[in-house]
């Protein structure tokens, strides 16, 4: 599979027709500054298509990418904000947090999969756990990204592996990755790809 075209469409803080036009969307969520915008870079292999940032809090907005495969498989690459940032007012974070939960439980949206990215030092949050609760009621299908592998040694791999194993649904799909150095970056995206999920 190669990715034959890959294109900014619009950006959305609400009800917008692109929700559910019929394309499949694949939803790349997390708290601010794990790397959603890189790896969604990475994984399209266009290092500036979307923007990323040193600073939290860079994605505002709900962005939409359409992609076309050489199959001529149609998608929408949904780059969400980053949710938690600690700098935003209390009011702020959680506007962030309504529009996030307003996608991921949204019943209309053409949601395929959605890729819950955790940075590998920090581990699985509490607000992860609330988002993945959400995910769970809505009945989305939703997989579990660790980036930033390239962080963290052997020791603390093996020990966030037991963690997420303890703390999640047992046979959901997780991967550990870094979209900076790459590594696995090629199993990720083979998955978001599959159809084995439809
Ligand atoms: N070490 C390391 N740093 C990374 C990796 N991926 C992203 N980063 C860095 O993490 C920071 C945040 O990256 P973004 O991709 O903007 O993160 P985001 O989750 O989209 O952030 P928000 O849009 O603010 O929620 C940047 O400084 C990136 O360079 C990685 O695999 N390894
Ligand atoms: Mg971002």
């Amino acid at each position: 599979m190669n990715i034959h075209s890959a294109q900014f469409i619009k950006g959305v803080v609400g009800e917008d027709g692109i929700m559910y036009d019929g394309t499949p969307h694949v939803a790349f969520i997390g708290r601010s500054n794990v790397g959603k915008s890189s790896t969604l870079n990475a994984i399209l292999e266009r290092k500036k298509l979307v923007k990323t940032g040193r600073t939290p809090g860079k994605t505002r907005e709900i962005n939409f990418f359409k992609l076309i495969t050489d199959k001529q498989q149609v998608s929408y690459f949904v780059d969400l904000p980053g949710y938690g940032y600690a700098k935003l007012s209390k009011k702020q974070r959680e506007e962030l947090a309504d529009l996030i939960r307003w996608y991921i439980t949204h019943p209309e949206a053409d949601t395929a999969l959605i890729c819950l990215i955790i940075d590998s030092k920090v581990g699985l949050s509490a607000i992860d756990k609330e988002f993945i609760h959400l995910m769970d009621i809505a009945g989305k299908d939703y997989i579990i990204a660790a980036n930033k592998i390239d962080k963290i040694n052997q020791k603390s791999q093996n020990k966030l592996k037991k963690e997420l194993l303890a703390e999640i649904k047992p046979g959901t799909k997780i991967f550990y990755y870094s979209a900076h150095k790459g590594k696995n970056i090629n199993l990720l995206r083979e998955y978001l790809f599959s159809g084995s999920r439809e």
